[in-house]
């Protein structure tokens, strides 16, 4: 499964008509960048080669090919032999047709303007749209126009056959097709992530600093449960997180292989910014492992959720939690409950999960579904499945073995695929490693992300309890 529109075999089709060994790299998106002339033209100007792409509500998809780079003129045609335009799907299914630009015509490849969108052919045969448009119910009714057949020769397909005669999109994304690297077979990526930069690395950080949960709900900090089989890598993956934002290499909780779950305590912790020491405004909740026997039991898990677990409260495998311990938090509020859950697994043993641990996750799901409670799924270990990620895990989302895991798992759990998030946390290292960092801090976006939508949701529920107490 590809993030973006695109499917390999469509990238296969495309690279037919466009020739030679190339790869993609996605520029720009507009439901993720927004729907502007401006984002357009800073991400795609002087990229050479590009393709847009565009996706209509009824699922078809068509754009165009220059083999020129885009630039920001005040209004300007470009020449180009190679430009086309092309369909790739028709009402959802496969349709494959290029649209090749009529010889005489090729002096209006492409109109470049900073104002508008990608512009193909002097008609204009496709302006997609001008200024800044926003989405209506997850749709864009592009401001362009079609005038087909003036520069590029359709063959008789019209309007209503290349677009549903409208230029309604869900999706539009531009492309860069670079030479590729003959070595390299890993061309296209199973799901899509912004390029791994140190420059992404900081904004990563940066963002994750500047989280703050939704200021309406007046809590400091968000709280994240990780919760999975003892040895899975919980407390790995808060001394990963801790580390990155320390600047070298940590391991404040603690971390190894054992016979029973190492982690014996419920510890809610802090990841503090250095060198300012100020805490971020979220907390990892590291708790004893699964176990098939004993371990932590739903009922545990329930009062963890609900906030009412003190922190640093010692599990005890023949004494459940109950309301009568010392520091039980009678009367939790919304800061002390938990607002989002990561499974943490092994992707080195999923092969060999037990029906019984299997078994004791979907009672859990059950309870955190009942709380409206987002879950993801850390796969750990990732680099003990694949070499090359013992190497390089920028290779992560490029090696087909991490995929078939992620797929594996989402189908075990019963969570959707883009919530299974692979990582590889520090365990043997001694210094921090910028592709470490990056796969560690997307994971931690999306965490905060999924906590914030539990927030939005209770926020909208707290309105609607104050609207039906007016009336
Ligand atoms: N190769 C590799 N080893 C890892 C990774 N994450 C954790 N480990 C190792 O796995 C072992 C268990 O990790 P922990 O973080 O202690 O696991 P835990 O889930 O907290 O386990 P308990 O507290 O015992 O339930 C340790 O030896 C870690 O070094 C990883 O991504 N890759
Ligand atoms: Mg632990």
């Amino acid at each position: 499964m590809m993030a973006g529109l695109l499917q390999k075999e469509d990238f296969d089709e495309l690279l037919k008509w466009i020739g030679g060994r190339r790869k993609f790299r996605l520029l720009y998106k507009i439901t993720r960048d927004g729907c502007s002339a401006l984002n357009f033209h800073s991400k795609c100007d002087g990229k050479g080669m590009t393709v847009t792409v565009l996706c209509n509500p009824s699922d078809t998809v068509y754009g165009g090919f220059t083999s020129q780079s885009w630039t920001s003129a005040g209004g300007a045609y470009l020449s180009d032999p190679k430009a086309f335009l092309f369909q790739l799907k028709f009402n959802g299914k496969s349709s494959y047709n290029q649209f090749p630009i009529k010889p005489e015509k090729i002096a209006n490849a492409v109109h470049c303007n900073s104002g508008y969108g990608p512009i193909f052919g002097g008609g204009h045969d496709l302006t997609t749209f001008s200024g800044n448009l926003t989405a209506s119910n997850g749709v864009f009714t592009l401001n362009g126009s079609c005038a087909l057949n003036t520069t590029y020769n359709m063959k008789g397909t019209d309007y209503n056959a290349f677009a549903n005669g409208n230029l309604q999109v869900k999706e539009m994304e531009v492309y860069q097709v670079d030479d590729c690297d003959m070595n390299d077979p890993l061309e296209i990526p199973w799901r899509r992530t912004p390029e791994w930069t140190t420059r992404l690395m900081q904004e990563l950080k940066e963002e994750i600093e500047n989280y703050k949960p939704l200021e309406q709900l007046k809590i400091q900090q968000t709280k994240i449960l990780l919760i999975g089989q003892i040895g899975a890598g919980k407390s790995s993956f808060f001394n990963t997180i801790n580390s990155i934002f320390r600047g070298y290499v940590t391991s404040q909780a603690c971390s190894g292989t054992a016979e029973h779950s190492l982690t014996t305590q419920y510890r809610s912790y802090q990841v503090r910014n250095c060198p300012s020491g100020k805490p971020l405004n979220f907390r990892l909740c590291d708790t004893r492992g699964l176990e098939e026997g004993q371990g932590i039991e739903a009922q545990d898990v329930c009062y963890i959720l609900d906030g009412n677990t003190p922190d640093k409260y010692v599990f005890n495998p023949s004494l459940p939690l109950s309301s009568d311990i010392t520091g039980f938090v009678k009367a939790p509020k919304l800061k002390d409950r938990i607002h989002c859950v990561a499974f943490v697994l092994d992707a080195s043993s999923v092969d060999v999960m037990s029906e019984k641990i299997l078994e004791k996750i979907r009672k859990l799901q059950i309870a955190m579904n009942q709380r409206g409670l987002p879950q993801v799924v850390l796969l750990t270990k990732i680099d003990k499945i694949s070499a090359s990620l013992q190497d390089d895990v920028g290779l992560t989302y490029y090696i087909p073995t991490v995929q078939e895991h992620v797929d594996k798992v989402a189908a075990m759990i019963g969570l959707p695929r883009s919530h299974v998030i692979p990582v590889k946390n520090y365990e043997s290292e001694r210094e921090l490693n910028d592709n470490i960092n990056i796969l560690n801090l997307l994971a931690m976006q999306q965490i905060l992300h999924f906590a914030d939508d539990f927030l939005y949701n209770y926020l909208d529920d707290l309105d609607e309890e104050q609207i039906s107490t007016a009336d």
